[in-house]
């Protein structure tokens, strides 16, 4: 080739080259490329949470805005002004929207966004057997956040009860099974649940009944020569095997040798019964028998003091429990010699009245 036609050729292909470069940006040289906008609702979001993502803002000067380019950052890409996307794992994201105008000019726009990793609750339950009324210690130590820290631990005893807190003890109050839920919150607000399932059981206890005797305060009193005196004796333990009533009196005019007044006592208990005893020395005593004591049983509860409500009242005594009325008589009262006047005929007497009780209690002793 010779030198004017290859300076031919390459004036020919300038031309070209700036028909070309006019192409690029469309059929008209003046115009403007477009300007892509558009905000993430919030700087962080959750795993799965929908995004709403609105690129209506963007905008093109002198055209209109024919394509909207989504590309999430995470492999994934959308079509449309707005749309919405949830990012199935958490991490730091780039959003991207390209929009396009008419004359195919373009322009992006980018924004980060962060996707929380929710925590992980772990549950540790102190190990087992659980009886009710007994406190079970929970700890939810080994709970993690990856991406942040958790801000609150609440736990569900699925009793009604609950409490907040790393660790926490927790005693139900009866038997059965229970569902213990354990919630993390992350400084996010993003939540995990571990649950946990318990079985509280009752003790086993053989209950034995066994005698404890007690004495009531004396009831001390005195009367006259002759008179008869009614006294009344309030009585309130359950479970009396034996009541007992001691007359013991005094003889304020002995005569030389044995006392020789003759007393009479009578007894009416609150159940019916009546007992007479005659004395004439210087004491009475009146035993009533009352409530058989119970055999042996076994039976489950959670504490000792619990016993007696799950006995119930098959094995609670009554009789016994009441007024008791005790009429001391007189029958005969031997007098004294007195100096300078002879024999005198007992002017009174003093008298003290004494009750025992014996009572049966429930001994149980835990074998389970
Ligand atoms: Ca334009
Ligand atoms: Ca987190």
């Amino acid at each position: 080739m010779d030198a004017p036609q290859r300076r031919l050729t390459l004036a020919a292909l300038a031309i070209l080259g700036s028909v070309v470069a006019a192409g690029c940006t469309g059929p008209s040289s003046s115009n403007q490329p477009p300007v892509a906008s558009f905000e993430v609702p919030k700087p962080v979001v959750e795993v799965n949470e929908p995004v709403a993502l609105n690129g209506s803002l963007s905008f093109d000067a002198e055209g209109k805005l024919i394509l909207y380019q989504w590309n999430f950052g995470d492999g994934s890409t959308e079509v449309g002004a707005v749309v919405a996307h949830a990012f199935s794992a958490s991490g730091t994201y780039t959003i991207t929207l390209t929009v396009s105008d008419d004359q195919g000019a373009q322009n992006a726009h980018a924004e980060n966004i962060t996707v929380n990793a929710p925590p992980t609750a772990f549950l540790d339950v102190a190990p087992g057997p659980y009886f009710a009324k007994e406190e079970v210690a929970f700890s939810a130590a080994l709970s993690r956040d990856s991406d942040g820290r958790i801000d609150s631990y609440t736990w569900q005893f699925g009793d009604g009860a609950s409490a907040s807190g790393a660790s926490v003890a927790h005693a139900f109050a009866d038997t059965g099974s229970f569902e213990v839920v354990l919630t993390v919150a992350d400084n996010h607000g993003a939540r995990s649940n571990a649950t946990a399932s318990l079985f509280v059981d009752l003790h086993t206890y053989d209950v034995s009944f066994a005698e404890d005797t007690s004495e009531q305060p004396p009831v001390r009193n005195f009367t006259l020569a002759n008179t008869t005196k009614t006294v009344t004796l309030e009585v309130f333990p359950e479970n009396l095997t034996r009541l007992s009533v001691t007359l013991t009196w005094r003889d304020p005019l002995p005569v030389m040798g044995p006392p020789n007044d003759v007393i009479q006592m009578r007894i009416i208990s609150p159940d019916g019964p009546s007992q007479v005893a005659v004395g004439s020395f210087d004491n009475i005593t009146i035993e009533f028998n009352l409530n058989g004591i119970p055999s042996p049983v076994q039976v489950r509860a959670a504490t000792p003091g619990d016993v007696p409500g799950v006995l119930g009242d098959a094995y609670i005594g009554l009789k016994g429990i009441g007024v008791w009325v005790v009429e001391i008589t007189p029958l005969e009262l031997g007098g004294g010699l007195v100096e300078g006047q002879g024999f005198v005929p007992e002017p009174f007497f003093f008298w003290t009245l004494t009750t025992s009780l014996t009572v049966y209690e429930a001994a149980p002793t835990q074998i389970a």
